[in-house]
């Protein structure tokens, strides 16, 4: 019913013909450096801000020009059953965003922040079953999917002229690719966006998209080592050497792992979780530390560092507060145990701030990078821990969380980002996610009879956690018949390890420790002490 953006067609790699506009490269100047987490790269100045305080670590151009707080917060009205605000706002989406910008973005945030949730918002203003309350929108002409459709058009130019097929980090969403554009991109920014260029190829039955993003992850894997195997942080989409060799499960890294897995609970193709599980093994040969068992044994809780991606050794001596997101991708395999433990040394880590600062460094017992911009990881795991468990223990902690947010962050119109978690000193910026993600786990983890879990496990949350349904619609492809036998086959190495099986730990966690705390009270007591709480 829509049409195909034109009028010109381009070709990347391998004779795949992508269709969208040609965009003309011109110079795009003024660019400045600007470290901050896992996507970190130059920064164009915003037209509307000026030059960029460079005493702020943690800006990032994510920003875009085109309402990217309002489009991200679309299903989080619906989850939260608010069907007039949801309404509302979607038709303020239809009515006012235009991709047709001067301006840059990066190719991943665009991706999970704008066009999951014009996906998600999509999916349920079409649901038959209308399961959050009437979200039908009137005359709704499947404006979202179109916009969706278009951003994405505008994405592709990240893909051409890349050796590897890994894509460029950046592209300008009316003249693509700039031409000073760095040939560097980290893992989980290139590797990361399979769901929703999937779902969009399923839903339009043009396999362009999912085929763009499933040729960089499996470039990106073609690349891991063939000693550990491991990948490393940064990449050089030219020469496919890795520039930062560091392998952990933070920034850099972490959605590429749980990409691998949500891809395979949505699309059911059997190499992406044959991908993940080779990879789950690796980061518990190489990447985990201290005792075997989270709940019983001897010595140092469980915990996952920052290795060499070539030897294994350890890089540095602080985690992320983006790692903590990774006990709730062990709840989704049924590694529920091993989630209990990592996720109490992030709380631990918050009890004693408040917040997560952005990197704290477990041998210091102090932070390295202090500040905290209202990330979802460790509340996204609660909810997850406490739908798996049941156990109290995790409403105790959304509570807490919930508490310090009101305390610390709150601010006149909104949630401020926590420049410094030991002054608690503010910053003026509220994150988009906040509302994606922050909000809706908290709203989740308290609201049992919502119909997120009514569903029976029908939705599942991508890694801005935006709702989509796992449903057959997505199961089949319609250009299967048309792609070349074996398009999709992994290339195997000799040291592959077997592909896990996880699914028997699905009811690891026993009865009789659904009321006491779910680590023994000992095992708190330790990580309390190695955080420096007692
Ligand atoms: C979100 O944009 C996504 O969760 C992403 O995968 C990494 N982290 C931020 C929030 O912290």
């Amino acid at each position: 019913p829509w049409g195909q953006p034109g009028p010109s067609h381009g070709t990347v790699g391998n004779g795949h013909n992508l269709k969208y506009s040609k965009f003309h490269l011109r110079m795009n100047r003024g660019m400045v450096w600007v470290g901050r987490d896992s996507k970190a790269h130059p920064v164009p100045p915003l037209p509307w801000q000026g030059p960029l305080p460079l005493s702020n670590l943690n800006i990032n151009d994510v920003l875009g020009n085109y309402s990217l707080t309002l489009i991200d917060a679309l299903d989080t009205l619906a989850v939260m059953g608010n069907s007039s605000e949801f309404q509302k706002a979607v038709k303020l989406v239809i009515d006012t965003v235009s991709f047709d910008k001067d301006s840059t973005v990066q190719v991943f945030e665009a991706t999970i922040r704008v066009l999951g949730s014009l996906l998600s918002a999509h999916i349920i203003i079409t649901d038959t079953k209308q399961p959050f309350g009437d979200m039908s929108i009137k005359d709704y002409d499947n404006e979202l999917l179109h916009l969706a459709h278009d951003l994405a058009v505008r994405l592709l130019p990240a893909f051409e002229n890349t050796k590897t097929g890994i894509p460029y980090p950046r592209v300008n969403l009316k003249k693509g690719v700039p031409p000073d554009s760095h040939n560097e991109t980290c893992t989980a920014g290139a590797g990361s966006l399979l769901v929703e260029f999937g779902i969009l190829s399923r839903l339009l039955g043009d396999s362009t998209f999912e085929w763009v993003a499933r040729r960089a992850v499996k470039a990106l894997w073609s690349l891991r080592s063939n000693n550990t195997g491991l990948l490393g942080n940064v990449v050089n989409i030219q020469t496919g050497h890795w520039v930062g060799k560091q392998s952990g499960l933070g920034a850099g890294s972490d959605s590429f792992y749980e990409y691998l897995l949500k891809s395979y609970i949505l699309f059911g193709e059997k190499e992406d979780l044959d991908m993940f599980n080779s990879a789950y093994q690796n980061i518990q040969n190489h990447l985990r530390r201290g005792r075997e068992a989270c709940n019983e044994g001897e010595g140092d809780p469980p915990l996952y560092v920052n290795v060499n991606m070539y030897t294994g050794q350890l890089m540095n001596t602080w985690i992320d507060s983006l790692q903590a997101f990774f006990p709730g991708l062990q709840v989704l395999i049924g590694d529920v145990e091993d989630a209990i433990c990592l996720h109490a040394f992030y709380y631990a880590i918050w009890k004693r701030y408040g917040a997560l600062p952005e990197r704290y460094n477990w041998q210091l017992q102090a932070p390295d990078v202090p500040f905290y911009p209202l990330r979802p990881e460790l509340v996204e795991s609660t909810y997850l821990l406490y739908q798996a468990t049941k156990n109290p223990f995790y409403l105790h902690v959304g509570m807490d969380i919930l508490q310090s947010l009101e305390k610390y962050t709150k601010a006149k119109c909104g949630y401020a980002t926590l420049h410094h978690v030991v002054d608690k000193t503010k910053e003026d910026r509220m994150e988009s996610f906040f509302l994606s993600e922050t909000c809706k786990y908290l709203y989740l983890l308290f609201d049992e009879e919502n119909p997120v879990h009514r569903s029976g496990n029908k939705f599942m949350f991508t890694t801005e956690g935006h709702v989509v349904s796992v449903d057959e619609r997505f199961r089949s492809s319609l250009w299967e018949d048309i792609l070349p036998a074996g398009e999709h086959s992994l290339k195997a190495k000799p040291s592959e390890p077997k592909a896990a099986n996880f699914s028997s730990n699905c009811n690891r966690v026993p009865d009789e420790r659904r009321y006491l705390l779910p680590l023994k009270s000992n095992y708190m007591r330790q990580i309390d002490r190695m955080v420096g709480l007692i």
